[in-house]
């Protein structure tokens, strides 16, 4: 796979190129006021279909803007899930924190995972069994305890419903951390969990081209992440729950649990 990797590095850096480089940007929305696409969301999601779908022929495509395409529903066969800018709202206010987020999912699972953040230069890369990477640096996971991790977390911006249990959440985390992170783009702090640079991280509903990339980068510096099942579902939108270790897992686990409790109106099902 390190053959692999490394083709779909130079993909995901030539994408990061097209976000860096595009003029004159047109702007939407769609659905609500706060979920932006843009022109170059669009540009370098039909670079990524066309060149991803390419190096390996037959394989399946979801994207966010454009779709699925190919026979998704095989789950033996082999599918990209891609987000072209995750953190759109960031890149359409200009503040630097947006990232290209490449999976490769096989059998629900990540089995590669690239992120490219190209205003800072970096890009996290892992697969299945070779370890996680930071510009070809290995990564490991921090060692911090409950009462000195870093939460990186949002509070459900596309669907304000399920906002009091994301503050809930980070109220009670509040208490019991150190500090709280939102930075905006869930590729990128799933990354920091795998860099070390942050521990817990919490998000109510993310697409799986937020998260299916970072979870192998994650998993494969040894952290771990678990959607709305309790195992890790790369094919569906899910609540997200990850951490440093499985101590600070199960310790998340608990104040997702007893927040549900609290907020039936979220209308979140979990299976932890
Ligand atoms: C974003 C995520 C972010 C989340 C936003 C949005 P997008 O992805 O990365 O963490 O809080 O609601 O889903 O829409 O910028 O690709």
């Amino acid at each position: 796979m390190d053959g692999l990797r490394q083709k779909v590095i130079a993909i995901a850096e030539a994408a990061g190129d097209i976000m860096l480089t595009e003029q004159d940007v047109h702007v939407d929305t769609k659905g609500t006021k706060e979920n932006y696409v843009t022109s170059t969301d669009l540009k370098i999601e039909r670079f990524l279909r066309k060149e991803l779908t390419s190096l390996l022929p037959g394989s399946a495509f979801m994207g966010e803007e454009d779709g699925t395409s190919g026979d998704s529903a095989d789950p033996d066969r082999p599918m990209w899930v891609v987000d072209p800018i995750d953190g759109t709202a960031n890149y359409v206010r200009g503040i630097p924190m947006s990232v290209v987020s490449i999976a490769l999912v096989k059998g629900c699972k990540p089995i590669l995972g690239v992120v490219r953040h190209p205003r800072l230069d970096e890009t996290f890369s892992a697969a299945e069994g070779e370890g996680a990477f930071l510009n070809g640096k290995p990564l490991h996971v921090s060692e911090r305890t409950r009462e000195h991790c870093m939460v990186c977390t949002a509070w459900s911006c596309y669907n304000k419903t399920r906002a009091g249990l994301c503050f809930d959440v980070s109220q009670t985390l509040y208490g019991i951390c150190e500090d709280i992170r939102r930075i905006g783009t869930a590729a990128y702090e799933l990354c920091l969990l795998a860099k070390g640079s942050c521990d817990l991280y919490f998000e109510a509903f993310l697409a799986p081209w937020d998260f299916s990339a970072a979870a192998c980068i994650l998993r494969e510096a040894g952290g771990c992440i678990i959607t709305s099942s309790g195992d890790l579902d790369c094919t569906r939108p899910s609540i997200v729950l990850a951490a440093n270790g499985t101590g600070n897992l199960e310790f998340l686990k608990n104040v997702v649990r007893e927040a549900l409790a609290r907020h039936p109106e979220a209308k979140i099902n979990i299976g932890f």
